[in-house]
């Protein structure tokens, strides 16, 4: 993927809670162009390995187990800069921490709950993106 894309999943409570539309109106809003687009359900084992770096940490289970347990939707984005102003868009990890006008702030719950993920480099957009999308879906 070029260094122009990023990749975002909306997380089962902000699913569950219908906030599709509000997030997605957001990442239009913020610049962004949709170049692919699917709801579906990680299974415990995809979850697993979307979060692999992850797998040393205390949160580990909690985050596959929670990732795993409704529908998610994934989105390939399109935008200048896009992981850098993404992660900006999407605000702290911790939503108590998170600046007004974020995503996080507006839908978070909680650190685990956090409504949204973002690529952390262009490397990884590539790679998560990947995960979710063949070439033929990607517009
Ligand atoms: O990239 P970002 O999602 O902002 O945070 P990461 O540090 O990559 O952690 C991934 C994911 O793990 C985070 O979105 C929620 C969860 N998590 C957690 O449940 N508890 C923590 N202390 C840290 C992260
Ligand atoms: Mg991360």
């Amino acid at each position: 993927m070029a260094a122009n894309k990023t990749f975002t999943m909306i997380k089962p409570d902000a699913v569950q809670d219908n906030y599709i539309g509000g997030i997605t109106q957001m990442i239009e809003e913020g610049g962004f162009r949709v170049v692919a687009l699917k709801k579906t359900r990680l299974t415990p084992e995809r979850a697993g390995k979307f979060y692999e770096v992850h797998k040393e940490r205390p949160f580990y289970n909690d985050l596959v187990n929670y990732m795993s347990s409704g529908p998610i939707v994934a989105m390939i984005l399109e935008k200048d800069n896009a992981v850098a102003d993404f992660r900006k868009l999407i605000g702290a990890t911790n939503p108590a921490q998170a600046e007004e006008g974020t995503i996080r702030k507006k839908y978070a719950k909680s650190v685990e709950a956090n409504a949204v993920h973002g690529s952390d480099s262009d490397e990884n957009a590539q790679i998560e993106g990947d995960f979710f999308f063949g070439e033929d879906e990607r517009f």
